[in-house]
């Protein structure tokens, strides 16, 4: 597909799929360390290991992971512990695409993999990114590079094509901070989803205010994704970054403006993560 239809699709739709985003051999890399990590959370029973923020750095499914049937479903920052995931994250396909759709100017801002083992149980409740890392405009990318083919079976993205052009869904209910938006809310994204498949080394560029969520890995195979998040470079947060990294604020595209860019909006602030990974604070943690 030519560049401008890619961007177009994207404007409409808050999403677009890419092909080819990293290359195989950058897929390898990543999964062999992937598959290191897997190994070494057979070791241990719960969340482990730590971020600059002192928080456990891998997250584990609880009362399913174990040693025999490891179930390690968050690398926080991976980019920090692994020059390949760095690597990856400074130069990729979907990094030119997002410059080319919000600004030449592209600050790295967060990282993680998210790992579905099959029978592992993981699951994402509907959400919105934008909500969990406001900033001063709404010119931030989630990018999700596939490490695995991922199918209809083994728990792919599943989104609301347009809702970034929709309102901003609070994540608190009943006066916690679930990191869910209501159940009303999900069961409606439910019936306007599409699902994000595709081979490995493909990317899904998502707008950060779209509505997704996706269900647990029924297939035989694994579903990995290395997610990254970039923002324009004219975008200041809001709030301190949930999952903070020493590369928080790198400009991976263009230069830096010192400017700042706002746009109106209102929503409820966020609650800072104490879990290791925003799944704790989706299961009521
Ligand atoms: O892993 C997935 O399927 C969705 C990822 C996601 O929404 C998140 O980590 O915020």
């Amino acid at each position: 597909m030519a560049f401008q239809d890619l961007i177009d699709d994207f404007n409409r739709d808050g999403y677009v799929m890419l092909e080819n985003a990293i290359s195989p051999e950058a897929v390898q890399r990543l999964c062999q360390n992937l598959d290191q990590w897997t190994e070494e959370s057979r070791q241990f029973d719960g969340p482990y290991g730590e971020t600059i923020d002192h928080r456990p750095r891998f997250d584990v499914q609880p009362h399913v992971h174990s040693k025999d049937n490891p179930a390690l479903r968050r690398v926080a920052s991976p980019v920090e512990i692994s020059d390949d995931f760095w690597a990856v994250a400074q130069d990729n396909a979907a990094l030119d695409l997002t410059a080319a759709i919000f600004s030449p100017n592209i600050k790295f801002y967060a990282s993680k993999v998210n790992s579905k083992l099959p029978g592992s149980k993981t699951e994402v409740k509907y959400h919105q990114d934008f909500p969990f890392d406001p900033h001063t405009n709404m010119d931030m990318m989630t990018v999700l590079i596939f490490l695995d083919d991922v199918t209809m079976e083994n728990g792919p993205l599943q989104l609301v094509p347009g809702s970034h052009k929709g309102p901003l869904h609070s994540l608190w209910q009943g006066g916690k901070f679930t990191g869910a938006v209501a159940d009303d809310i999900e069961q409606e994204a439910i019936k306007h989803s599409v699902a994000c498949t595709g081979k490995a080394g493909d990317a899904c560029l998502m707008h950060s205010a779209v509505l997704h969520g996706s269900s647990a890995n029924l297939g035989q195979d694994p579903r990995r994704l290395f997610i990254v998040t970039y923002v324009a470079e004219d975008a200041q947060p809001f709030v301190p970054n949930p999952i903070p990294t020493i590369y928080d604020g790198t400009i991976v595209r263009g230069k830096e403006t010192g400017q700042v860019r706002s746009v109106p909006f209102q929503m409820d602030l966020p609650e800072h993560p104490k879990t290791a990974s925003f799944f704790g604070q989706q299961e009521g943690q």
